[in-house]
């Protein structure tokens, strides 16, 4: 029979769709270089900073009042897991840029606990990030980041900072915690751009 049966959501999933020297798992992992911070809604607080100094910022009230996305991407570790199909909702970096003056060409992201990880701004905008706050249909959890986090799905997941607190919009590339220690600048799984080497 050359019918094949499709899994729930849509096209069945296959090798094909992993990244080389990945495999695929239905755990999701945690993996930080240090404690969970705990962060009170009251005191949580994102800012985007612009190369001029500009600030703005949004409270929790404010944040989750934004228009949101609920994208379903597949995430992909350095440490060689995937994970296809996972759902988030969260706002998408072009919302909080709407009304942003900027000729930045990178950003650093910064978190609470003091993670920090780069990224070229054309990685964020036209759809492909979000700042998430619900994974699977609930709050995401503190060790996942939550109360909120990136979500750069086309980029290795070191990328996606947990416990978001501010994007930084530089005209020039700052390298973060793990691409000052030996990971890849940029991170395309695709490319398998691990290390620094690669
Ligand atoms: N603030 C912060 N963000 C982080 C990390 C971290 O240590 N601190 N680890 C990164 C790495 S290496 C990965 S693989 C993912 C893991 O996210 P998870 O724990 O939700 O699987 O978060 C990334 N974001
Ligand atoms: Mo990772």
């Amino acid at each position: 029979m050359a019918l094949i049966t499709r899994g729930f959501g849509g096209r069945r999933r296959d090798d094909t769709d992993l990244p080389p020297g990945q495999y695929r798992t239905d755990d999701f992992p945690v993996l930080s270089a240090g404690p969970t911070p705990r962060i009170g809604l009251d005191a949580w607080e994102l800012a985007v900073v612009t190369e001029t100094g500009e600030r703005s910022t949004w409270s929790w009230a404010q944040f989750t009042a934004l228009p949101a996305d609920e994208p379903t991407v597949d995430i992909h570790c350095v440490t060689h897991w995937s994970k296809f199909g996972t759902r988030w909702r969260g706002v998408s970096v072009d919302t909080l840029l709407a009304d942003v003056e900027t000729a930045a060409e990178y950003v650093v992201a910064h978190c609470y606990g003091g993670y920090t990880t780069n990224i070229p701004l054309e990685d964020l905008t036209d759809g492909q990030a979000w700042v998430a706050y619900e994974f699977d249909g609930e709050p995401l959890a503190p060790v996942h980041g939550g109360p909120a986090r990136l979500l750069i799905p086309h980029l290795y997941f070191w990328k996606s900072a947990k416990w978001l607190r501010a994007l930084e919009l530089r005209l020039d590339d700052e390298p973060g915690f793990w691409e000052t220690a030996g990971y890849h600048n940029y991170g395309d799984p695709w490319r398998e751009q691990r290390y620094q080497a690669d």
